[in-house]
């Protein structure tokens, strides 16, 4: 093979493991079929590392915390996450979002929802956080935050007050439905929005903010409202705009 060939072919192959399409066994205009995997598509899952130091994103979020959070928290939803799809065939050859997607509320499958979801979810969250990171979005991503929300100081409002007011533990998503809209939206536990039979509106996320207690206790303690304004400065805008243009 001439030397070449070979980059295109292995850089087709790096791409392919981040950006393969879902197989299609689910029809075309769900949105579950049209965006990019985030985690590993052949089973059993892994804790994908995290990219930087669990000092990077210090001051705003803290060594201890992150260290917790990926070796401690994320390791145990994709332990319990493989355990949970342990005898069941039909799931494993399916991505993690193809699963996701046709979850029901049903309880034989609230192992699947948990453990799934919170593997998702910690996969997406590492990668749109990074040091030195913050700042504005811009592009395609800017416009479309700007038709959605009206300005981006509103998004972040409005995206902050969600934040603020999820009772107990849970997420806050800006996802883009099949119609090409940008949303915010608030789900518990570990559910996000691919999660299209349990959520009020479904959605690609791309962008998310854990605030489940053990994302920021360590340091914020009681005042959530200090982690959320500081997570803008780790928004990693580039990432999430990637993940906009993808679908
Ligand atoms: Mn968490």
């Amino acid at each position: 093979m001439k030397k070449r060939t070979f980059i295109k072919v292995s850089s087709t192959l790096a791409t392919g493991v981040i950006l393969s399409p879902i197989a299609s066994s689910c029809h075309n205009t769900s949105v579950s079929s049209m965006h990019p995997t985030i985690t590993q598509t052949l089973q059993p899952f892994a804790l994908p590392s995290l990219g930087y130091a669990f000092d990077a994103l210090e001051p705003h979020i803290d060594a201890q915390t992150m260290e917790i959070h990926h070796g401690k928290h994320h390791a145990g939803y994709v332990n319990n996450l493989n355990k949970a799809l342990e005898g069941m065939q039909d799931k494993t050859s399916q991505s993690l979002e193809l699963i996701l997607a046709n979850l029901s509320d049903d309880t034989s499958t609230v192992a699947l929802r948990n453990n799934g979801g919170g593997h998702y979810n910690h996969s997406l969250f590492w990668t749109i956080i990074g040091p030195n990171k913050g700042g504005l979005p811009t592009g395609a991503l800017a416009t479309a935050i700007n038709e959605a929300f009206g300005s981006y100081d509103n998004f972040q409002v409005e995206f902050s007050n969600a934040a603020k007011t999820v009772f107990g533990s849970g997420w806050v998503w800006l996802a883009k439905n099949d119609m090409g809209k940008l949303f915010i939206s608030k789900t518990p536990n570990q559910d996000n929005p691919l999660m299209k039979n349990l959520v009020a509106e479904a959605g690609v996320p791309i962008l998310g903010i854990d605030v489940w207690e053990h994302a920021y206790y360590l340091k914020y303690q009681n005042l959530r409202a200090e982690y959320i304004k500081n997570f803008f400065n780790l928004i990693d805008w580039d990432e999430v705009a990637k993940r906009f243009s993808a679908m």
